[in-house]
């Protein structure tokens, strides 16, 4: 019986994408910037204004740019906008407000998949007991937590499956909320065109509107054999089933693999003095490894030279770690060998510093509960089998 109940109980997904990312990481660090046009570029260093676009505020968006295009199309467009700002992107930090929001969205269940920097499902069937109303409430909460938190906006989707979880949170944008129960999924998709289903892209657009298929309604009406016929066996009737809002996929939680912390430090320095400035960064990740119950193989510092370069020591442990001492101790060898090393004091100048633990091993007492975890289903289901 209650066999049949967990079968056939409503699945809830919550979709996490953060508003224009790295341009909204730019503008939290910088307030000034917010009610000017922000572009965050790749620079190819070609020319000064040779690469592209990374992505871009909303007040630029508005304006026209778009991630992708060229930096020098970008400039175009905004050319009658002098307060536009252009900066490069800074990876280093967006790496770190995204595992800080990443364990903010976390904390809302371990069932918890990332997907991009700026992106993460939750499965809250259990949490939520199944009830739309009470998951909405909990992506209402987390959306005021990031924001509290990391003064970021972020948009939700709150769907039967990732498909529509994905598809709702990127209906609304920015600051969206958008919560599909089951009995609202046909009427919000049919009206959308193809082009909206996540995993259809420009190119099998044309071709389906070559077939007359302009709208995810077309789509899943269309015949399973004329699909199978034009984008194959398996893709054909995949398109079919997400159309009609069919996705089984699940969310499947990945391990960390890595947690890193930097700052911008007070004045640029050639050699390890600002020891102060790293404890508190050690700190954090001593911590972050405890409450995860993990320790690191491999320790190491990100070095951000004057010139934006970023230079990068590590050292492999005998045993892993998760010991404030131990890090801080490994993370100073690193840096005085990072400056004792450079040929010319100049070009190992650093602006920015950091550490970064890797090669993330479950503490042996987790291992021991894992154990005890799968022993104990084991048990269950031979029980349901006999
Ligand atoms: P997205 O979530 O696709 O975009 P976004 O967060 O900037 O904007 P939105 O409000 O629409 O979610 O991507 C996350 C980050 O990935 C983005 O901030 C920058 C980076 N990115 C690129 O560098 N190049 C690209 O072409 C895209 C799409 C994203
Ligand atoms: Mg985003």
């Amino acid at each position: 019986m209650s066999l049949n109940n967990a079968t056939v109980s409503q699945r809830i997904v919550i979709a996490v994408d953060l508003d224009y990312f790295f341009a909204q990481c730019e503008e939290v660090r910088r307030p000034e910037l917010k009610d000017k046009p922000v572009v965050v570029c790749v620079y190819s260093g070609r020319t000064d204004t040779s690469g592209a676009v990374s992505t871009a505020n909303y007040m630029a968006r508005g304006l026209g740019v778009k991630s992708g295009i060229p930096i020098m199309t970008a400039k175009k467009i905004l050319v009658k906008h002098p307060e536009a700002i252009f900066l490069p992107v800074d990876h280093e930090y967006y790496d770190s407000v995204s595992e800080r929001v990443m364990q903010i969205v976390r904390g809302t269940s371990p069932l918890f998949e990332q997907v991009s920097i700026d992106e993460a499902f939750v499965d809250v069937s259990s949490i939520s007991h199944s009830d739309f109303d009470l998951a909405g409430n909990i992506a209402k909460n987390l959306k005021k937590e990031i924001l509290t938190e990391e003064k970021l906006t972020c948009s939700i989707g709150v769907g039967p499956n990732k498909l529509i979880a994905k598809m709702g949170a990127d209906y609304k944008k920015p600051d969206g909320l958008t919560i599909l129960p089951p009995e609202k999924v046909n009427s919000f998709l049919k009206d959308l065109p193809v082009g909206k289903l996540i995993g259809i892209g420009a190119k099998t657009e044309k071709k389906m509107e070559a077939l007359g298929i302009g709208t995810i309604y077309d789509l899943s009406n269309f015949g399973a054999n004329v699909l199978a016929e034009h984008f194959g066996k398996n893709l054909g009737p995949h398109f079919k089933r997400i159309a009609q809002g069919i996705d089984n996929d699940p969310v499947s939680p990945r391990p960390i693999e890595q947690l890193s912390r930097i700052i911008t430090l007070k004045q640029d320095a050639n050699s390890f003095s600002f020891e102060d400035q790293i404890r508190p960064l050690v700190t954090d990740l001593s911590k972050r490894l405890q409450a995860l119950k993990l320790k690191a193989k491999v320790i190491g510092i990100i070095a951000i030279t004057s010139e934006l370069k970023t230079k990068n020591r590590a050292k492999t442990l005998e045993s892993s770690t998760d010991s404030y001492d131990e890090i801080l101790m490994i993370s100073r060898t690193l840096f005085h060998d990072f400056f004792n090393s450079g040929q010319d004091h100049e070009t190992n100048r650093i602006r920015r510093a950091g550490i970064r633990v890797s090669g993330l091993e479950k503490t042996t007492e987790e291992f021991r509960k894992e154990g005890v975890k799968s022993e104990q289903q084991g048990t269950l289901t031979n029980f349901l089998g006999a």
